[in-house]
C-alpha cells in the first residue's frame, strides 16, 4: 500500500524518511517538518536549495486559472526591476504590498512611496506599505484583503526573500487561533511549495515559493556577509559630495567611480553595517579587477545594486561601477 503523502508545514515540500540527501527528508514521517526547516528554525543553519523559476511561473499560471485575489509583495530596498512582469502570467486582481517599511528612513512618508508606484501606472487594485516585523499596517492590510477578495483564497506571490511567509505568520498570529509556523529565513528559496493556511472560515492564505533573481547579490555571498548586507534596522542614509575623479567603495563589494559631471551628491541607502570609503580614483586600485560597467545617470536617479540597496544621485553623471559580474546594476527614477 502507498504511504499517505505528507507535506512539511514549514516549506511545503513532500516529506520522506528514506533518503537523507534528498529534499523533504525527515527522521520520521510522524514529524511535521523536514530536517532542513528544523535546522533553519532551531540552529539558524541554512541549506540552500536553488529553485527553478519555471516552477514559479507554473504557480502563477495556476493562480491565473482562479479568480482569486493576489497579494504581490515587493521588498522596498530591492524593488523588482520590472513590476509589470507578473501581468504576463496573471489577470487576477492584485494588491501591491510594499514590505520592509521599517528599514527605509522614518522621515520618508508612506504617501510619497505610494505616489511613486502610482505614477508608474501599474495595473493594481491598490497599494499598501507594511512591515510584518514591526506589525505595521497589518490591520489595514487585512481590511484591504476583505475589501477586494473574490473568494476564500488569497495568494501571496513575489520574489524570494521579500517576506511572504513572514507576513502570513504575522496575519495568523494576529487574527487566528490556528497554528501556523511557516519557515522564514534571510536566504533565498525558503518556501518550496504552495502552502494553504486557513485564517478563518472565510479566508485562506496561500504561501508560494518566490521567484529567484539571479542578479541579486545574496546568491554570491557567504552567510556571514549576508548578515552585514541585510539591514536589520532603519537605514541611516549617508551622503557624499563627489567631484569627478573621485570614487566610493562600499563594503569592499562595490566601487563607483565618478567619471564625468559637475559637483554632485551621492546618498547611499544600504545596511548601516557596510563600510563606505571615499577616495580619489587615481590613488586606489581596490576592486578595479572586478567586472566594470559604465552607466549614464540622469537628473534625480538611483543607481540600484540588486540585493544591496541603492545610491541616490542628484545631478546628471557618468559613472563606472565595479562589481561581481553576476550582480544586476541599473538606474531608475529616484525612489526618495
Ligand atoms: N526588516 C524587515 N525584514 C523583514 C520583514 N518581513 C520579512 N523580513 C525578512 O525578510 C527575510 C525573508 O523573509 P521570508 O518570510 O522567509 O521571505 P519569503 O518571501 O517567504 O521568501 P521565500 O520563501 O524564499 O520565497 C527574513 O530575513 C525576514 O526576517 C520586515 O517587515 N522588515
Ligand atoms: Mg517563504
Amino acid at each position: 500500500m502507498d504511504k499517505e503523502k505528507k507535506y512539511c508545514i514549514g516549506c511545503g515540500i513532500l516529506l520522506q524518511d528514506e533518503n537523507m540527501t534528498q529534499e523533504g527528508y525527515t527522521t520520521s514521517i510522524d514529524n511535521d517538518i523536514c530536517s532542513r526547516c528544523f535546522r533553519m528554525r532551531n540552529y539558524g543553519e541554512y541549506q540552500i536549495i536553488t529553485k527553478s523559476n519555471e516552477e514559479y511561473i507554473d504557480i502563477l499560471k495556476s493562480v491565473n486559472k482562479t479568480n482569486d485575489l493576489v497579494l504581490y509583495m515587493v521588498d522596498l530596498l530591492n524593488i523588482d526591476k520590472d513590476l509589470t512582469y507578473i501581468r504576463n502570467y496573471i489577470n487576477n486582481k492584485v494588491i501591491l504590498v510594499l514590505n520592509k517599511r521599517d528599514i527605509l528612513p522614518k522621515s520618508v512618508k508612506d504617501n510619497k512611496i505610494i505616489e511613486y508606484f502610482r505614477n508608474m501606472d501599474l495595473d493594481f487594485q491598490d497599494i499598501i506599505v507594511v512591515s510584518p516585523n514591526k506589525n505595521y499596517n497589518i490591520d489595514e492590510l487585512l481590511l484591504m484583503i476583505k475589501k477586494y477578495k473574490t473568494s476564500k483564497n488569497v495568494y501571496v506571490v513575489g520574489h524570494t526573500n521579500v517576506g511572504k511567509s513572514t507576513l502570513i505568520n504575522k496575519l495568523m498570529k494576529n487574527y487566528s487561533d490556528n497554528k501556523c509556523e511557516l519557515t522564514m529565513s534571510p536566504l533565498p528559496s525558503t518556501t518550496l511549495n504552495k502552502i494553504s493556511i486557513k485564517l478563518n472560515d472565510d479566508l485562506t492564505l496561500v504561501d508560494t515559493p518566490g521567484l529567484v533573481d539571479r542578479g541579486n547579490i545574496v546568491n554570491y555571498v557567504d552567510a556571514s556577509l549576508l548578515k552585514k548586507i541585510n539591514p536589520k534596522k532603519e537605514i541611516k542614509p549617508k551622503t557624499y559630495q563627489l567631484k569627478k575623479g573621485q570614487c566610493l567603495i562600499i563594503g569592499d563589494l562595490i566601487r563607483i567611480d565618478y567619471i564625468e559631471g559637475n559637483k554632485n551628491s551621492f546618498t547611499v541607502f544600504m545596511s548601516n553595517d557596510l563600510k563606505i570609503e571615499r577616495f580619489n580614483s587615481e590613488s586606489v586600485d581596490k576592486l578595479k579587477d572586478m567586472f566594470s560597467q559604465s552607466l549614464d545617470v540622469l537628473f534625480h536617479e538611483d543607481i540600484v545594486i540588486s540585493g544591496l540597496g541603492f545610491v541616490k544621485v542628484v545631478e546628471k553623471a557618468k559613472i563606472i561601477v565595479y562589481a561581481d559580474r553576476n550582480i544586476d546594476i541599473f538606474t531608475r527614477r529616484s525612489l526618495i
